[in-house]
């Protein structure tokens, strides 16, 4: 049986529509979906919406909804903008579904089972945009003011469930020091190691239900308190494969994926995926998710996302960049232009300038140079390699330099590093038409042979370079490989990226330019 692959997004609020930084982690999320399907593993990949807690009673209430009736209209926003970018997840779960809340009450039954669990009283201060408990210090710091939104914090005086965190606090910094990939980038590790060891608290996990409109999951061992919203969200990872057993029809459906390889988050829900989550499966005695990876934000045009600025990249936004520039350009430009880990800038020029530089001159013109070349000087057919021709190395290096260290950087989400090894490839074989000539020796009868090497190479390694853009530019690759007369191949990459797997013979098919330049 293949090896399993589990990779998953945060599950989204319902209280407003998504933009452009829940496209970008549901994109990189895809992109090691279809990695590795397309190297052979077995692939789960979930993404979802978090419908409970105060932030949505209050969404709802300012629209005269229910929070179910708010959650119902906007999660079609979600799931159609993952439709239009060619989000392929295997399941999208959403928190107010039974298969979820039987299961984190099953799963808070058994923390108290274990005296995890006590009751005590909250008093305190609390971000209702972030949903997160706020400590005196910070508040006082930030202004009694949420340090993200700029809102007032509100204080809270009640009773409350707490979860004996500080229990956990030693283990699981053992496991962060024993485990380097589990935290990444390691700028992340360290800033939440270093947090840690200055003392973490019990975690109130409880609020009343009459606070939240009744909404929320109510905790098994007392109905007038809900589950903290975070604590439910959180346990959807593990939910959404059918666990803990609880018997109902979805009981273990897709246990074989847990543990989660990798979670991949934005850094500012860090905390709650680093230490609140692997604390409470160590609480459970349940094995901690492989990765959890904290990318970094997005600015437009040089400032933070606003609707008063006109700069936020709505959904609409997004809708009008793909218009313009095709969904694949979009979702290649996300990834690439950013470290993956590091904060970005989205910007129009910017788009612009690697989609003509990097696309249209690079891949694009590689594509047509080369179908041209084979058009022109062999009817069609792809050669068949004949001669020697030293340059051929340089290429083969480069494609060697992509092929041998893909499953490193998609191992590691350093899509940056992938793509500059993709990159590197069209750069060398663009170099290599240039070097070698083919357009000159097409003039020479005597050097049909070394000509067929020349464009053999040039198709094989276009070819080798779709194959590797596929995840991150699936309908662009399919059209690349259908103007070499290829298939999107269904053996594993490892396989079809083999150098010398294109049939000498393959009738190419000029269609129209991958990416037209934009002025
Ligand atoms: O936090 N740049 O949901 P959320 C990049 N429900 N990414 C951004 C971004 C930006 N400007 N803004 C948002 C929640 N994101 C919880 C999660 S998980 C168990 C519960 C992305 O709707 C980023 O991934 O506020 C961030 O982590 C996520 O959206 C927060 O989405």
């Amino acid at each position: 049986m293949a090896d399993t692959y589990y990779v998953t997004t945060p599950i989204y609020y319902v209280n407003d529509a998504p933009h452009i930084g829940h496209a970008y982690t549901t994109i990189a999320a895809d992109v090691l979906a279809r990695y590795w399907r397309s190297a052979g593993r077995d692939v789960r990949f979930l993404t979802g919406t978090d419908e409970h807690g105060i932030k949505i009673v209050k969404a709802a209430s300012e629209k005269g909804m229910t929070p179910r009736e708010l959650a119902d209209s906007v999660v079609v926003h979600f799931q159609k903008l993952w439709d239009d970018l060619e989000i392929t997840h295997d399941d999208f779960i959403r928190t107010s579904e039974p298969r979820h809340e039987r299961r984190v009450q099953e799963i808070v039954r058994r923390l108290v089972d274990a005296d995890q669990i006590y009751l005590g009283a909250y008093a305190g201060w609390y971000d209702e945009g972030q949903e997160e408990f706020v400590t005196e210090s910070t508040a006082r710091d930030n202004d009694y003011a949420s340090a993200i939104s700029g809102k007032p914090l509100t204080r809270y005086e009640e009773p409350s469930y707490f979860f004996r965190l500080s229990r956990w606090i030693e283990p699981l910094i053992k496991h962060i020091e024993a485990t380097p990939g589990f935290i990444r980038p390691d700028a992340r590790r360290n800033e939440v190691l270093s947090k840690l060891k200055m003392g973490v608290e019990d975690l109130s996990i409880s609020r009343l239900r009459e606070k939240l409109g009744n909404w929320g999951v109510p905790m098994p061992n007392d109905e007038t308190h809900s589950v903290y919203v975070w604590i439910d969200a959180l346990a959807n990872y593990y939910s959404a494969c059918g666990l803990p057993r609880i018997d109902d029809e979805h009981d273990a459906a897709a246990a074989r994926y847990w543990p989660a390889d990798v979670h991949v988050i934005g850094k500012d829900i860090l905390w709650f995926h680093a230490v609140y989550w692997p604390c409470m499966l160590m609480a459970l005695d349940i094995e901690l998710p492989r990765c959890v990876f904290a990318h970094g934000w997005w600015t437009s045009e040089g400032r933070k996302m606003s609707k008063s600025l006109g700069n936020f990249i709505s959904r609409e936004v997004i809708g009008e960049i793909c218009d313009e520039y095709g969904v694949d350009v979009f979702r290649y430009y996300l990834l690439r232009t950013v470290t993956f880990g590091l904060d970005g800038d989205f910007s129009r020029d910017d788009l612009r300038e690697r989609y003509n530089g990097e696309l249209a001159n690079g891949l694009g013109n590689l594509l047509s140079r080369t179908v041209n070349m084979i058009g022109r000087y062999c009817d069609g057919a792809v050669p068949a390699p004949d001669a020697d021709v030293d340059a051929v190395a340089d290429v083969r290096r480069a494609a060697q330099a992509l092929t041998s260290g893909a499953d490193d950087a998609m191992g590691s989400c350093q899509f940056h590093i992938y793509l500059a090894h993709l990159q590197g490839l069209v750069a060398a074989t663009n170099r290599f038409i240039d070097a070698t000539k083919p357009f000159a020796l097409a003039k020479d009868d005597t050097q049909r042979s070394r000509l067929a090497t020349i464009l053999y190479t040039c198709a094989e390694a276009v070819r080798i370079a779709l194959l590797y853009l596929a995840p991150f530019m699936p309908a662009t690759a399919r059209r690349g490989l259908a103007q070499l007369g290829l298939d999107v191949s269904e053996e594993p990459l490892s396989v079809a990226s083999a150098w010398g797997r294109l049939p000498a013979g393959a009738q190419t098919d000029k269609g129209a330019a991958l990416f037209p330049r934009k002025t």
